[in-house]
């Protein structure tokens, strides 16, 4: 258990008022002494404490993620990634939210692995627009051994490092000689979500297992490559599930690098097409308790944006989201473009953060 910073003042003297609605048996939690809120890294969260901490009043929560947010992130910045999608389409695996899957009529056109050149235009293009990351995502269940087109990927790792941005890429399931590839070429971060709890995992993904993601994400941490693991919240889970997958990713050691944290967009075709958005407020909360529980993170606000009012996004800025998908597309849906964000950011008085100061080794 690593100390972040300093503890927070109590706040034992604060009184607790009884509200009805959905977080009130949760209100006993909001006279908790700060301390047990510590700002420290722990990997023996349990699911009860982090549903208490999930259920806060919302000001409260709020108050105890900027108190870790300020004593472990850089403060006012946020890390801009750019996106972009370099193998799309036909994608044998089933995950019920996803527009890729070739089990769905989703009208995305399959497309083949893009070209090394191409790639690295579009990193030059978001590096010139300001983001300090480049994410490169192939639908792929996981990349064929020794092929052409792994190879190819290891090319546009290179060379968006030798652009001095950060490179992640996200390729499904690796082995361990295709995760070594990627560390010795370079690669800051590979993004392997978990998506959901272990529970409700099966409900949304049956071609491979929540066990599969864990080996991919433990393969990923012992090459030393940074890992990005999150998930999506509005697939029909419960508040238990959500919580139960921010258990999973705080109590792993180490903890994630980044945390994605997507709202579902429902794309119809999809067996989720007809979900209903989900409250920002429960994008909120997400942000939050990833923030409190995975203090050394950069939490990144991810799909769902578009559909977020510019308050409700900087509601989750100060709920500790400190970092986004920075561009108009994620892989096949729409983001808000460079002006709607960077006026954003101008109006709040956030700047962009630079990539890491090992970006160019
Ligand atoms: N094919 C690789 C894999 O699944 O491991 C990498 C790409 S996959 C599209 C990356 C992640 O995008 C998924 O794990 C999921 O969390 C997120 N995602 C995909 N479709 C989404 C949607 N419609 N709404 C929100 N998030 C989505
Ligand atoms: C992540 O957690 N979200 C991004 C990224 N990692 C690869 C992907 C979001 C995809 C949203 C649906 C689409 O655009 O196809
Ligand atoms: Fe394929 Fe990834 Fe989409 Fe699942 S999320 S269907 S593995 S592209």
């Amino acid at each position: 258990m690593g100390v972040m910073g300093a503890t927070a003042a109590s706040d034992e003297s604060m009184p607790s008022v009884k509200i009805q609605g959905p977080y009130a048996r949760n209100l006993a939690y909001s006279r908790l002494s700060a301390r047990t809120w510590q700002m420290t890294v722990r990997n023996d969260w349990t699911r009860d404490e982090a549903r208490a901490l999930h259920d806060l009043p919302l000001t409260d929560l709020l108050f105890r993620a900027q108190e870790v947010h300020r004593a472990t992130q850089p403060r006012d910045a946020v890390q801009l990634c750019s996106l972009l999608s370099i193998k799309t389409g036909a994608c044998q695996e089933d995950c019920s939210y996803c527009p890729q899957s070739s089990k769905y009529d989703t009208g995305v056109e399959a497309e083949r692995l893009m070209d090394v050149a191409e790639v690295l235009l579009k990193a030059r293009e978001a590096k010139e627009a300001g983001a300090s990351r480049f994410c490169m995502g192939a639908a792929w269940r996981s990349p064929k051994k020794g092929s052409r087109q792994f190879q190819q990927v290891l090319e546009m790792v290179r060379g968006v490092r030798s652009l001095e941005m950060e490179a992640c890429v996200t390729l499904g399931m690796l082995d361990d000689e295709q995760t070594q590839e990627l560390k010795d070429a370079g690669l800051t971060a590979y993004n392997h979500n978990l998506d959901t709890s272990e529970e409700y995992y099966g409900e949304i993904i049956t071609t491979r297992t929540y066990k599969d993601r864990l080996d991919t994400i433990a393969r990923v941490a012992a090459a030393g490559i940074s890992v990005c693991a999150g998930g999506i919240i509005g697939m029909g889970e419960s508040i238990d599930d959500r919580v139960g997958m921010l258990v999973t990713l705080a109590n792993l050691s180490p903890q994630p690098e980044s945390v994605p944290v997507n709202a579902l967009v429902p794309v119809p075709g999809t067996p989720l097409g007809d979900r209903k958005p989900v409250d920002p407020l429960e994008l909120v909360r997400m942000c939050a308790a990833a923030r409190i529980m995975i203090p050394g993170a950069r939490v990144r606000l991810s799909a769902g944006r578009a559909s977020l009012s510019r308050e409700a996004q900087l509601l989750c800025f100060m709920a500790g989201a400190n970092s986004l998908f920075f561009g108009d597309k994620l892989l096949t849906t729409g983001n808000p473009d460079h002006d709607a964000d960077l006026s954003l950011l101008r109006d709040a008085g956030l700047s962009a953060l630079a990539p890491a100061s090992d970006a160019a080794e």
